[in-house]
């Protein structure tokens, strides 16, 4: 039995549901609410101790990290591959998922948070705030250079440019390899960790940022065809879904 403890809007939780979908499998969704805080309640601490989603229940074995559990997702149900069998592919694969994890993954937190997720905590006093960031035990760093008024233009500008970045990587790929997909005509656990912070850009009005790029502009026009994608992005799964329309 797989059991998924996720967000529904977010891009980690996001990349594994495409995975599992892609994969045909069936899985028990857990969705809990980040709006009350539920990755940080002792009980979900008991399963991922760093109180971020996605984890993965495997008939009782314990997973976590979004890139960890499509790799294990794919050991365990290999019949339809998401990773190379041939080692160098693979280590160019997981070149790419620790690209991913690197760059875009992380600066796409930063339009997020600034355009929607600041909202939860845009009207807690400065204590409360503290108390806040402070649960949190991989992101108080992160929340605090936030605050409750956002994140400084350099650390925008960084994001920004970290996510043109990986545009430009994705559509050379894309073109190198002849595509469809970023490592050519196998979908892989790559094209799957890079999805949802596309999606996200799109969902943040930054789809210009890709209007020069038609080797992207093709990918993205491909896999919004997969069933998987409607699968993984159901309605509430956008931040404009949750939360309107950006301040
Ligand atoms: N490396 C982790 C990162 C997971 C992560 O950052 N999850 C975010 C949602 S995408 C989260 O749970 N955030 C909770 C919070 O900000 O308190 C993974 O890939 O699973």
């Amino acid at each position: 039995m797989l059991e998924l403890y996720n967000f529904k809007q977010s891009t980690c939780s996001q990349k594994v549901r495409f995975c599992l979908a892609e994969k045909g499998l069936e899985w028990t969704d857990h969705i809990l609410d980040s709006r009350k805080s539920e990755q940080l309640q002792p009980e979900y601490l008991k399963l991922n101790p760093n109180g971020l989603v996605p984890t993965l229940v495997h008939d009782g074995n314990v997973i976590i990290d979004s890139s960890v559990i499509m790799e294990y997702i794919d050991e365990v149900f290999p019949e339809i591959p998401m990773v190379p069998r041939d080692v160098v592919k693979r280590a160019w694969c997981r070149k790419w998922l620790r690209y991913f994890e690197e760059v875009p993954t992380p600066a796409i937190r930063y339009p997020s948070f600034q355009n929607f997720l600041i909202r939860s905590f845009e009207k807690l006093g400065p204590e409360e705030f503290d108390e806040a960031a402070k649960k949190r035990p991989l992101r108080t760093d992160f929340y605090r250079r936030m605050g409750t008024k956002g994140f400084s233009d350099a650390e925008m500008d960084a994001a920004m440019n970290n996510l043109q970045q990986a545009v430009d990587r994705v559509d050379a790929a894309v073109a190198d390899t002849g595509g469809p997909w970023i490592m050519g005509e196998m979908l892989t656990v790559a094209d799957a960790c890079y999805l949802p912070s596309l999606d996200r850009m799109n969902d943040l009005g930054l789809s210009h940022m890709w209007d020069k790029r038609p080797n992207l502009t093709a990918w993205y026009e491909a896999i919004q065809e997969r069933p998987a994608f409607d699968a993984t992005f159901y309605f509430g799964t956008r931040l404009t879904e949750l939360f309107g329309d950006a301040a």
